[in-house]
């Protein structure tokens, strides 16, 4: 494939990732700790956040992890604190797609009007929309040389549960109160957090993390499971109507592998690889060499795989893993599901092809774009089943 194909192929992915990705949208005064959330949850460092931001409003610009095939984007609104601030146009942008608002306010400033009548605005007009509210840089209010607690002094509800300086205490608290009447039905919750940088001294470094994505996975649509036991197969034709099944049972595996503590990107892979062999069993063709190096030179310069299994699954997992609401259900992660899913769809067209001696490229990468985003479109279909009833 000639270069210039290639990197359109490469933009189509990601536009199409990108239609359907996840938007989290990081509501907060200059300098309230948005960029070092985004930081803790992609692994990225503030200058590749920093350079990776791309305008998409007047006053915001947006973050696209990974960005190759993103499926998640944070949305960082600009301009609070400063002269008027007119939201429309972010609201408009952000309520096109965003699932969850993330408030960010640093623990100490009590100064949040801004900040406050904006979301609840929002609420007004999107009832079911959740709200994380990130209290950061916990820290300001110890005394001077003092580390964090051993263990995390929050509850589930971003309650103390140890001791917790008073002064501290009173401004988290002053904090929540902020939100006590906000309209709507969607989950409002608290998250105190501290992500500080390695020099700062501090220990763990980014200190509530594990609470914070809880809050993020809560806060994420439901539904994903039944939604997949409605999916259609291809209803005309016998091997892909097979092989669907295997590609949503090894999506969802993947998703689910990632459950294990650093097996992220261990399972991810693994469970791809299989997902592999079973489908070439159905269509009678094997992996060799030459056969994979094909798989692989269609789709792309690799940088869909790469994305999938090693850029940000890891982190991702954390973030988005959303689905296992229903009772009994795994906790999955979009990412993992979604990209297994894809690769699945992508390899049964290849393979189609293949018993037939041919190649389509251009093919083999629409249908893995086409699925990336069916897969994602689950999860939007899940929120709205989730959010249905409470919905404006
Ligand atoms: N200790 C500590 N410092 C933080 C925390 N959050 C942010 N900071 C520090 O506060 C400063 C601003 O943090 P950023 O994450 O860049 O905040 P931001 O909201 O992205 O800032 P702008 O993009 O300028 O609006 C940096 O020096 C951070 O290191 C936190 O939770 N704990
Ligand atoms: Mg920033």
């Amino acid at each position: 494939m000639n270069p210039a194909a290639g990197a359109r192929e490469a933009e189509a992915i990601a536009v199409s990732a990108r239609e359907n990705a996840t938007v989290v949208w990081l509501l907060g005064k200059v300098q309230s700790g948005k960029t070092s959330i985004v930081r803790a949850l992609t692994g990225c460092t503030d200058a590749e956040i920093g350079t990776g931001y791309a305008p998409c409003t007047r006053t915001s610009r947006v973050f696209d992890f990974p960005p190759e095939a993103p499926v998640i984007r944070f949305l960082d609104t600009r301009g609070l604190g400063e002269a008027r601030y007119d939201p429309t146009e972010d609201l408009a942008f952000a309520e096109r797609q965003a699932h969850l608002l993330l408030v960010v306010m640093r623990a100490l400033d009590p100064q949040q009007d801004a900040i406050v009548s904006i979301v609840r605005d929002l609420r007004t007009r999107r009832p079911a929309w959740p709200v994380i509210v990130a209290q950061t840089s916990l820290h300001d209010g110890y005394p001077p040389g003092a580390n964090h607690p051993p263990q995390y002094a929050f509850d589930s509800q971003g309650l103390p549960t140890a001791d917790v300086p008073a002064e501290l205490a009173r401004s988290l608290a002053f904090q929540r109160s902020l939100f006590r009447d906000l309209p709507g039905t969607g989950l409002v919750s608290f998250v105190p957090i501290d992500f500080t940088q390695p020099e700062d001294g501090f220990q763990p470094v980014n200190y509530g993390f594990e609470a914070l994505t809880a809050a993020l996975r809560e806060a994420a649509p439901a539904g994903l499971i039944a939604l997949l036991e409605g999916v259609q197969a291809e209803a005309n034709d016998a091997r892909s109507r097979r092989a669907h099944p295997h590609i949503v049972g090894y999506a969802t595996a993947a998703a689910a592998a990632d459950i294990v503590p650093l097996a992220g990107l261990v399972a991810v892979p693994g469970v791809q690889a299989k997902m592999l062999h079973s489908l070439a069993a159905i269509y009678g063709v094997s992996w060799d060499k030459r056969t994979i190096g094909e798989f692989a030179s269609c789709l792309g310069t690799g940088t869909i795989l790469r994305a999938a299994s090693q850029l940000g699954i890891r982190q991702l997992v954390k973030l988005i893993p959303i689905y296992g609401q229903t009772a009994g259900a795994v906790a999955a992660s979009a990412a993992s599901f979604a990209t297994t899913f894809a690769l699945g769809k992508a390899a049964c067209y290849f393979l189609a092809r293949r018993r037939k001696g041919e190649v389509d490229m251009a093919g083999v990468a629409a249908a893995y774009s086409a699925a990336l985003a069916e897969a994602f479109n689950y999860s939007s279909r899940g929120e709205a089943a989730g959010q249905a009833g409470s919905a404006s």
